[in-house]
């Protein structure tokens, strides 16, 4: 029997069947699966799964084998940097929830973000929560933003969860897809799923609450049903995505524009620093490539080269 995985903690599961039945799924032992990959979690949401029946009064299932995955979200596990763990399976985006302040969300991550949706072929989309904090100061930086993104190729949205601004637009893109929604804790991801499926109640936290106790934060990744139809997969809090599975000089591929430019570089292995030709750094000169992104491909490079390859 096929099931989708819609939470996991790692040593539980929580599937759905087509019948729109909820289990509790287990593994036995040791879950082996030949992959490409050695992560910390073999079995991720949105991972479809065969399950055998155990208990069908206690929803009980035993999961037994996992389908290929069309594309999935991995980030290094946070006990141990050299592994990895896969945040969700079979997505049809990734979209990753800003705030200009508490907490701010920098180029720098946002880049790094999205250099990991291009590395593993999920699209990904940019939202700006708390707008109704902004100023016009902030409303003119995210409208630099907006448009640096929007030139590159993404889509970005500006949003306030808990005043209900602008969730419309947002609601037609995430129609009938599996989004994944992340950020650093605090961005609102909980309080935008709540706002999406006002029967449930997702346990949000209090910014007042921030430093201790009282904290409702997100803890393992879930996915929800939206009514209209799709589904929403809600995350813990991110601190800091490393860039894994590329080299140094892979990166530059990962840049839609960089690697657009790059064709006309006179060498085709440019590392768009100091080579003589580089299209790509006169790109940045004519303000042809925004030179934030550029900025910043410079500090992921040198942060890949940290890692042993
Ligand atoms: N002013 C304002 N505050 C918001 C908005 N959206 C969320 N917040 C507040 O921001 C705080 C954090 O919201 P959460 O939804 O818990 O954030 P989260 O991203 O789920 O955080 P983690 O689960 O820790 O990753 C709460 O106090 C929310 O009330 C918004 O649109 N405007
Ligand atoms: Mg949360
Ligand atoms: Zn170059």
């Amino acid at each position: 029997m096929k099931a989708i995985i819609y939470k996991s903690t790692g040593s539980w599961y929580i599937c759905k069947t087509q019948d729109g039945r909820f289990w509790n799924g287990r593994t036995k032992g040791k879950f082996k699966i030949d992959r490409e990959i050695t992560s910390t979690n073999p079995i991720a949401v949105g991972d479809i799964v065969t399950m055998e029946l155990e208990d069908e009064l206690e929803n009980s299932a035993m999961i037994v084998g996992i389908d290929q995955r069309k594309n999935y979200l991995v980030r290094t596990s946070p006990h141990n940097k050299r592994l990895r763990h896969i945040v969700a399976a079979n997505l049809d985006q990734s979209i990753l929830l800003c705030t200009l302040k508490d907490p701010r969300t920098s180029t720098g991550f946002i880049d790094r973000f999205l250099v990991s949706c291009e590395v593993y072929h999920v699209p990904a989309v940019l939202v700006f929560n708390k707008c109704d904090e902004m100023d016009e100061d902030d409303l003119a930086y995210y409208h630099h933003l907006k448009d640096l993104y929007e030139t590159i190729g993404y889509k970005v949205f500006l949003i306030s969860a808990e005043q209900q601004i602008g969730l419309d637009a947002l609601f037609d893109v995430m129609h009938e897809k599996v989004s994944l929604i992340t950020g650093h804790s605090g961005v609102g991801k909980s309080t935008l799923i709540n706002s999406l499926l006002p029967h449930k109640d997702i346990r949000t936290q209090e910014v007042s609450d921030w430093s201790g106790k009282g904290m409702h934060t997100t803890t393992f990744a879930e996915m929800h049903d939206l009514a209209a139809g799709g589904q929403i997969i809600d995350t813990p809090g991110i601190r800091e995505l490393g860039i894994i599975d590329i080299s140094r000089a892979e990166l530059g591929g990962y840049y839609p524009e960089i690697n657009r430019w790059s064709k006309s570089c006179k060498y085709n292995n440019c590392l768009h620093f100091n080579e003589p030709g580089c299209a790509v750094k006169e790109a940045v000169k004519q303000n042809q490539i925004a030179e934030e992104r550029y900025v910043n491909y410079a500090k992921i490079y040198e942060s890949i080269s940290d890692q042993t390859w």
